[in-house]
């Protein structure tokens, strides 16, 4: 079914969370619900991509563990970027373990995840010892994170279902403020304070070979409610990502408030 609902950005106010409090100060002032999945595969080309996009983002998705020379120094100058020109930064890990397993996932091997993102995600699957774990190593790295559950996905044929999707909207309400929101691809929380990012946007093209479904972003937006907007071949895949990026932020502010 349709939402049909506002943004949720005026909810902003109203919510104890830092991270989404960081976040939607961000969003406010640079005018930008966009996020950027940044799936290159070289420490070269992301930073590259951060830098030229960096203006018009308010968040920078990324799977550290597609870049094949990653080391500290790749997260420290992804850092340097955010804090240049003010995005956040969210590693689309996916977790999906035990709590025991996720928290090593986290906070050691090459990537030392909680040494530098912002926002990271699970997989609602393994029960709440998962968000515990998570929540756990993140009290260790003395950082605040920000977790997102992954309540719907874009790609065709995938098993979620209407139960698991409602399951994920009690476990995140449980978990706040450390979980702030959802992977989703409508608004699941009617008061608008666990929020959604919707990846699965493009305007030039439907889909892909692998299964990936592309909605507008008016669509996502106007009649699913979701509050960002996750853009990753459309930008990074483009001739000229700033301007792409900056054609994407504008378009779904315009679209939220014009
Ligand atoms: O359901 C999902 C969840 C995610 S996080 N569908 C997705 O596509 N994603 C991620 O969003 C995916 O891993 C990729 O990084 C991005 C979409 O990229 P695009 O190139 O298809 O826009």
């Amino acid at each position: 079914p349709e939402t049909n609902v506002p943004s949720a950005l005026p909810v902003a106010a109203s919510s104890s969370s830092p991270v989404r409090d960081q976040l939607y100060s961000i969003a406010e002032k640079k005018r930008s619900i966009l996020c950027v999945a940044a799936d290159v595969q070289s420490t070269k080309e992301l930073l590259g991509i951060a830098d030229a996009v960096g203006p018009h983002i308010c968040v920078l998705k990324l799977h550290a563990d597609i870049i094949q020379d990653w080391t500290t120094d790749t997260s420290r100058r992804l850092r340097e970027l955010a804090d240049k020109h003010s995005f956040m930064l969210f590693e689309d890990r996916k977790f999906a373990d035990i709590g025991n397993t996720v928290v090593a996932q986290f906070s050691a091997g090459v990537h030392r995840i909680s040494s530098w993102a912002d926002i990271v995600n699970a997989h609602a699957i393994p029960g709440p010892g998962l968000i515990e774990g998570l929540r756990h190593a993140c009290a260790i790295s003395g950082r605040m994170i920000g977790l997102l559950l992954v309540a719907q996905m874009s790609s065709k044929g995938n098993l979620i279902d209407e139960r698991y999707t409602a399951t994920c909207l009690r476990m995140a309400r449980e978990a706040f403020p450390f979980c702030i929101g959802f992977i989703a691809q409508e608004r699941l929380d009617p008061t608008g304070k666990l929020f959604v990012m919707a990846p699965g946007v493009q305007l030039d093209s439907k889909g892909d070979q692998l299964g990936q479904q592309y909605n507008s972003p008016q669509y996502l937006l106007k009649r699913k409610g979701v509050d960002f907007l996750i853009v990753g071949r459309g930008i990074y895949g483009s001739e000229e990502p700033a301007k792409a990026a900056q054609m994407y932020k504008e378009l779904s502010w315009s679209v939220l408030h014009g």
